[in-house]
């Protein structure tokens, strides 16, 4: 009886925690290989007061597309989470991203987040990977591929993964998913990309939603990308009431090793 008054109290403790909820041991992971195990790799859980620049680069302050990337619109909001905030500065409408460049890049694995979806129009979150040998032209994406894990540019429960390789010039090649999901505009989601050597395998809240090996499959390292995009893709900023913010629990990236004892 005392374990489960001490279980029930730990529980009321860890309520309000999103990290703590989804400890790594209970969370969705796809299945191994074959003879592997997965093993965490590369984490950051956003605890702390600020954003760890041993990991993530804030990008910033200069324009892109119809706003502007400002450092200080990526910034942890001491709860557990980063916050990329997308807001209107005098006329113009600013938004925060950061990247792992040079500071993690990674092959293959499973590449995770949770994440709280924004509400207002006329701007995007995305969850990527992306590397410099996507603008090489040839050997399809082998070389380098970015991979959207998502991208939700709509408020309606429409979701988009999409792979993008060979530059974007006129060799540009592109492959991609649409689908819906009711509720995800709704509380706290996850988003997955288990990428092997021969295929992608793109999953929601743990549940799979697309497997391509389009582009042949990237098979060089690359880093993790989290964004807001202000752009007419997502509809009009001008109708949006801001800030508008787009919250993230975790990243964290599994290993494929080998089991132990084998
Ligand atoms: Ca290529």
């Amino acid at each position: 009886m005392s374990k489960l008054i001490l279980l029930a109290a730990l529980i009321a403790t860890t309520a309000g925690c999103g990290s703590l909820r989804t400890q790594a041991g209970r969370e969705f992971l796809p299945p191994p290989p074959p003879g592997k195990q997965w093993e965490l790799a590369w984490q950051d859980e956003f605890s702390g007061a600020r954003l760890d620049e041993s990991k993530w680069n804030r990008l910033g302050d200069w324009k892109r597309r119809d706003g502007y990337w400002i450092q200080n619109d990526a910034y942890l909001d001491g709860k557990g989470n980063l916050v990329l905030r997308t807001r209107k500065d005098g006329s113009r409408f600013t938004c925060g991203a950061v990247n792992t460049r040079e500071k993690f890049e990674h092959a293959f694995g499973y590449y995770v987040t949770r994440c709280k979806l924004p509400k207002e129009p006329g701007h995007w979150p995305a969850f990527w990977l992306m590397c410099d040998g996507v603008n090489m032209v040839g050997n399809d994406g082998r070389d380098g591929t970015e991979i959207d894990i998502i991208e939700v540019p709509w408020r309606d429960g429409r979701l988009t993964s999409n792979l993008h390789w060979d530059g974007y010039g006129k060799d540009h090649k592109s492959a991609g998913n649409k689908f819906a999901r009711a509720g995800v505009m709704e509380g706290w989601h996850t988003f997955g990309l288990l990428w092997l050597p021969d295929q992608y395998v793109f999953y929601v809240d743990g549940k799979e939603t697309w497997r391509t090996s389009a582009g042949g499959v990237s098979q060089v390292p690359e880093f993790v990308k989290i964004t807001e995009e202000i752009g007419t893709w997502g509809g009009e900023i001008q109708k949006a009431s801001l800030p508008d913010l787009f919250l993230v629990d975790y990243v964290r990236v599994y290993d494929a090793k080998p089991k132990a004892g084998d």
